[in-house]
């Protein structure tokens, strides 16, 4: 058991790797026939990797262990082999063993899962914040940095809209929230009238939005890119269809984006989205 810890973790990294080798492209969103956790984008989502691969490989360990020494129990101690049957109702040894394996198992797991909760749960220094606000059924998102950007609307676009944009169904929305790359980014996550979760699995984000109170998380992503995840609170009729998206872009990028009051060159800014001015 006496393991050196950050080798441990990188040799179950790089075997869950191996294991997935071929299906681990890099994707910010579900992939059909995924089953595994979306590509880490954030040194949060790094940590909760390697965390869950950890246990994963824990367990699989455990279950493995579990089910061989039954199938042998079941063919050593079967009743034809084994016809006066043992009359032993106590082992110290074992006892004691079957106490201190568990105990020492457990705190090889929970020393990596408390660092990794206190690492998410406090926010660093950041350098922007978002406000993320739920409604039925959408988002609404907020630059409290920046007088010049009008919340907006990110609406959920439909089965011929997210094909015409090439965004995945479901997933696409007609406005995405806006984020400069490797930049630590503050988001207040609240509700406006039921509960909601403003999630993105490739973040590690995960923040319930509850009306009358302002949950904070952060993130900071690597690499620019759009990155969807799905409401992930029940929150009514039309739960399935209120996604989050997220277009991390270069620092550049995002100053023309603040420059333009939100919008893209070629864009105009408007409450409620933004749209080509060509569809204007
Ligand atoms: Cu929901």
């Amino acid at each position: 058991m006496r393991f050196k810890r950050p080798n441990l973790m990188s040799v179950m990294t790089g075997l869950t790797a191996a294991l997935l080798a071929g299906s681990a492209a890099m994707a910010a969103e579900p992939t059909p026939g995924g089953w595994w956790l979306q590509e880490p984008a954030t040194p949060v989502m790094v940590k909760l990797t390697e965390v869950h691969n950890l246990v994963f490989w824990i367990i699989c360990a455990i279950v493995i262990f579990v089910m061989v020494l039954m199938g042998y129990i079941m063919i050593r101690f079967r009743e034809k082999a084994n016809p006066v049957p043992s009359k032993t109702s106590h082992n110290t040894l074992i006892e004691v063993i079957w106490t201190i394996v568990p105990v020492l198992i457990l705190l090889v797991i929970v020393v990596p899962s408390m660092q990794l909760l206190y690492y998410q749960d406090q926010v660093p220094e950041t350098e922007l914040t978002v406000k993320a606000v739920g409604n039925t059924w959408n988002w609404e998102y907020a630059y409290p940095d920046y007088e010049n950007i009008e919340s907006y609307i990110s609406n959920p676009l439909d089965e011929d809209a997210s094909e015409a944009a090439g965004k995945p169904f479901l997933l696409g929305t007609d406005a995405p929230l806006v984020v400069p790359v490797n930049t630590k980014v503050k988001v207040l996550v609240t509700s406006l009238n039921n509960m909601h979760a403003w999630t993105v699995p490739s973040f590690g984000i995960k923040m319930d939005a509850v009306p009358g109170l302002v949950n904070e998380t952060w993130f900071e992503v690597f690499e620019e890119g759009t990155y969807y995840g799905p409401c992930s609170e029940i929150c009514g009729v039309n739960h399935y269809y209120m996604p989050i998206e997220v277009q991390v872009v270069s620092k550049a990028e995002f100053e023309r984006w603040v420059a333009n009051d939100g919008a893209f060159p070629g864009q105009t800014a408007q409450l409620g989205g933004t749209t080509t001015a060509a569809q204007k």
